[in-house]
């Protein structure tokens, strides 16, 4: 049976990996199978690519991060990702495809044809079931962040984060089918009631 792949986006602080956590205990719970990961990272060898693209004194220039974030994604999707879906688990993960057309494309200018070849490259044509996209401003995810726990792209300029948000916004308004955008700016219990509610309808029974 193949799993299901669902994706999380948003600015830094929209509160993904708090949710993902929850929607993993709330679906464990229920009897689902549940794999989360996340970009980049997800394995070590991408954990190791991770830790290299957020290193505060680390300055590539923006093709060379587009294809390190592109290189961490091609191995988690072919030694986390797929193989957790081939064994039919629900995977969440933490960023994908829609982080590198906000941030390198948006964020770093870099065309938007060039990251969605690299992206098909590295994903080898696996795309999410559903995304959402937790969306808030930045000014509101950054406060929520402590400035010595910050890496390199958090460190960005808020015109940066603005140009990422205005990203994610333009990439769900067209592919509404896929992207469901929610208000990360209201509580986390509000926030998690309507995740819940719009994942448990695209689950077959466990
Ligand atoms: N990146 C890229 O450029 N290109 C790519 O292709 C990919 C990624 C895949 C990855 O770091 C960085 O790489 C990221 C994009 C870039 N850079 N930035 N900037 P990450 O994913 O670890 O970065 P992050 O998004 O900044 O992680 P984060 O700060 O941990 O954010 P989060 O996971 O969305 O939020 P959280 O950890 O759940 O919550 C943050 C804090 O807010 C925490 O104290 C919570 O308790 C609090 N919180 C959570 N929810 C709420 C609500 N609802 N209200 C109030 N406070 C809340």
């Amino acid at each position: 049976m193949d799993g299901v792949f669902f994706t999380f986006e948003g600015p830094e602080g929209a509160g993904k990996t708090t949710q993902i956590a929850r929607l993993s205990d709330a679906l464990l719970e229920r009897g689902y199978s549940v794999t989360r990961t996340r970009e980049p990272g997800g394995d070590p060898f991408g954990e190791r690519v991770r830790a290299l693209l957020l290193d505060r004194d680390a300055s590539p220039i923006p093709i060379a991060e587009l294809l390190l974030f592109a290189a961490a994604r091609a191995q988690n999707v072919r030694t986390v990702i797929r193989p957790a879906l081939d064994a039919g688990h629900v995977v969440l993960c933490d960023r994908f495809t829609d982080s590198t057309l906000a941030y390198q494309g948006y964020g770093r200018d870099l065309s938007p044809d060039a990251v969605r070849a690299v992206n098909t490259v590295a994903t080898n044509g696996l795309h999410p079931r559903k995304t959402f996209l937790l969306d808030l401003p930045p000014t509101v995810g950054l406060a929520r962040q402590s400035p010595d726990a910050q890496d390199r792209l958090d460190r960005e300029t808020l015109d940066f984060h603005e140009r990422v948000r205005a990203g994610f916004l333009a990439v769900a308004a067209a592919e509404p089918d896929r992207i469901v955008t929610l208000n990360a700016a209201q509580s986390e219990d509000a926030l998690f009631a309507q995740l819940l509610a719009a994942v448990l309808p695209l689950l077959p029974q466990p």
